[in-house]
């Protein structure tokens, strides 16, 4: 199963406590301090990986915790700082403190890290204290506290493209017949249960990256079908193409483009802001029709581009990815 969002537990170290302590040497009665300081606690780092797919292990694994410091010594000895924990994620995880919906992170490159949870500092021996006035004191600092906190991961893929439309639209016929990708293509619903990545290479090593997510029904803005939990997946990406079947009679190719743009907009309205273009789907199987020609000239008039294609039969894939590169066209 595809995991993408996770609960965990982290708990940075308390700092190690100053040491109390008074030098004992022969003949001399009465050494001065020479406590240590304790070690500051261990912080909790969370860290970008990109050999990291999911956020499948914290099913696993939940609490993180930090070393704490440990105490100061005699005879000046500091004590060792508490081993830091770094719990490694995807490319792509937003972290969230409990609670709140904005994150505090975005870890979008490989080996960014960001600080959970800092550790305690180190208490200060009673070596520190020593004045003028007082030559032996018995104070030293405790070790600074540590902090515990629930976080909230959750993992949106980095993608340039999106792929959308209903269930059976063709979406991960498109995706192979564009990538390397080997989706899973069946001609019944909600083929795709996760989100499928494949990349296009294109000249002078350039490429981008489309996401094939699974099909998008009426209400799935607020979770029918596999819902919302998915079209995080679509907030990223630069350009959306939105693939219509042509095939399909149990309701106009217009309409079907109509319920789907309305469950991205009600699900994020800055969704309806994206480039997309329409792709009318299965032209292998289906004529030039009125209907189809209702769907193109909606699009056109609103200044989207339209395009027919049939990702089996390779037709107009080649205007569907100069149409594609050229929203990327600015780029290196
Ligand atoms: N004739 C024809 N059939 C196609 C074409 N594209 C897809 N199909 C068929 O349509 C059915 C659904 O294709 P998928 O690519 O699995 O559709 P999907 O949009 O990914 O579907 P979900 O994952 O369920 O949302 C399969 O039986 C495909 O073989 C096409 O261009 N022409
Ligand atoms: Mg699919």
């Amino acid at each position: 199963m595809f995991v993408d969002s996770a609960r965990i537990f982290v708990r940075s170290g308390r700092g190690g406590a100053g040491a109390v302590s008074f030098r004992r040497e022969k003949y001399v009665p009465k050494g001065g301090p020479d406590g240590g300081d304790g070690g500051r606690g261990g912080n909790v780092y969370v860290v970008a990986r990109h050999t990291l797919r999911t956020l499948l292990s914290f099913k696993y694994k939940r609490r993180f915790e930090a070393q704490n410091g440990t105490p100061g010594m005699g005879a000046l000895k500091s004590g060792p700082a508490g081993k830091d924990c770094f719990i490694y994620v995807p490319i792509g995880t937003q972290i969230f403190i409990d609670g709140n919906s904005e994150p505090v992170a975005d870890l979008v490159e490989h080996k960014q890290k960001f600080l959970v949870a800092k550790g305690g500092q180190g208490g200060r021996g009673n070596a520190r204290f020593k004045s003028a006035t007082n030559q032996a004191p018995r104070r030293a600092d405790r070790g600074g506290d540590n902090e515990e906190k629930w976080l909230n991961l959750e993992l949106k893929l980095l993608a340039d493209v999106g792929l959308v439309g209903m269930p059976n639209a063709g979406k991960s016929t498109l995706l192979a017949a564009l990538t390397r990708a080997k989706p899973k293509i069946a001609a019944y619903p909600f083929t795709t249960l996760s989100p499928n990545l494949g990349v296009v290479e294109g000249e002078r090593h350039r490429s981008f990256v489309i996401a094939d997510i699974p099909g998008l029904i009426e209400g799935a803005h607020s979770g029918s079908g596999l819902g919302d939990e998915f079209l995080k997946h679509v907030e990223r990406t630069r350009v959306i193409l939105h693939l219509v079947d042509l095939s399909d009679e149990t309701s106009t190719p217009l309409q079907r483009l109509k319920l789907i743009e309305n469950e991205l907009f009600m699900y994020n309205p800055k969704l309806m802001e994206k480039p997309r273009v329409i792709l009318g789907t299965k032209i292998d199987i289906t004529e030039n029709s009125d209907k189809e020609e209702e769907l193109r000239s909606f699009c056109v008039d609103r200044g989207d581009s339209y395009l027919r294609i049939s990702a089996a039969a390779h037709k107009g894939l080649n205007p569907l990815l100069k149409t594609v590169w050229s929203y990327f066209r600015d780029d290196q």
